[in-house]
């Protein structure tokens, strides 16, 4: 088993950098977690003490679980992963079945700045984009698919985003073992993470 984190800032791209990592590779043998899926569970919560929310910085993700859910894959036995809706802003509650695959992907902006989560990692990825980039997509993002205005956007990047970004996201990747510079998506790098996933399977 190789279990890969990817981590970046918002909107740098770490979707789609996954999603070609995997591209290749067969469905049943790629398992990807998304931090995302782990956000506290807030439904004790109104939605407007919801959107007060920093869902930037550390605490607001379930590491515990995160971690025992990539120990217990790692052992070869399947977790439920929780659905986070970005909509409501909080955990559903339904659950997914993950199994243990040959390639695990573990992505999220915080993934590398938690000790514990990044001694489960075999390869460690950051990848990279200004943050102008990431802002424009962000933007994009939020307005299109998370039904934010842009008000809304631009006040959660000067209040959280960005100082969380600065505290804890940026200074992750000197753990990285490579950095994928993604202002435009990077075709080469993204293929020589794809050869080694390749030799370290074979
Ligand atoms: P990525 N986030 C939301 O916008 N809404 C939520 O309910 C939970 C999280 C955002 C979060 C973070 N910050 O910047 C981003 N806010 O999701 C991380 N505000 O996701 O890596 O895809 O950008
Ligand atoms: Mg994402």
């Amino acid at each position: 088993m190789l279990v890969i984190g990817i981590a970046g800032g918002t909107g740098c791209g770490k979707t789609t950098v996954v999603n070609q990592i995997v591209e290749e590779l067969p469905e049943n043998e790629v398992a990807i977690i998304s931090q995302d899926s782990y956000y506290k569970d807030l439904a004790h919560m109104t939605k407007e003490e919801r959107g007060a929310v920093n869902f930037d910085h550390p605490n607001s993700i379930d590491f515990d679980l995160l971690i025992s859910h990539l120990i217990e894959l790692k052992k070869g036995n399947s977790i439920q992963k929780p659905v986070y809706s970005f909509v409501e802003e909080t955990r559903m509650s339904e659950t997914e079945t993950v199994h243990p695959r040959k390639v695990i992907i573990v992505e999220g902006i915080l993934v590398l700045s938690n000790p514990k989560l990044r001694e489960l990692f075999d390869m460690k990825i950051f990848v990279h984009a200004d943050s102008d980039e990431r802002l424009i997509r962000r933007l994009q993002r939020d307005t299109r698919e998370r039904g934010h205005n842009l008000e809304k956007v631009l006040y959660r990047y000067q209040t959280a985003v960005k100082p969380m970004h600065n505290e804890f996201i940026e200074p992750s990747k000197e753990f990285a073992d490579i950095i994928i510079p993604n202002n435009h998506y990077n075709t080469v790098a993204v293929g020589m993470v794809r050869t080694i996933i390749n030799e370290k399977l074979n």
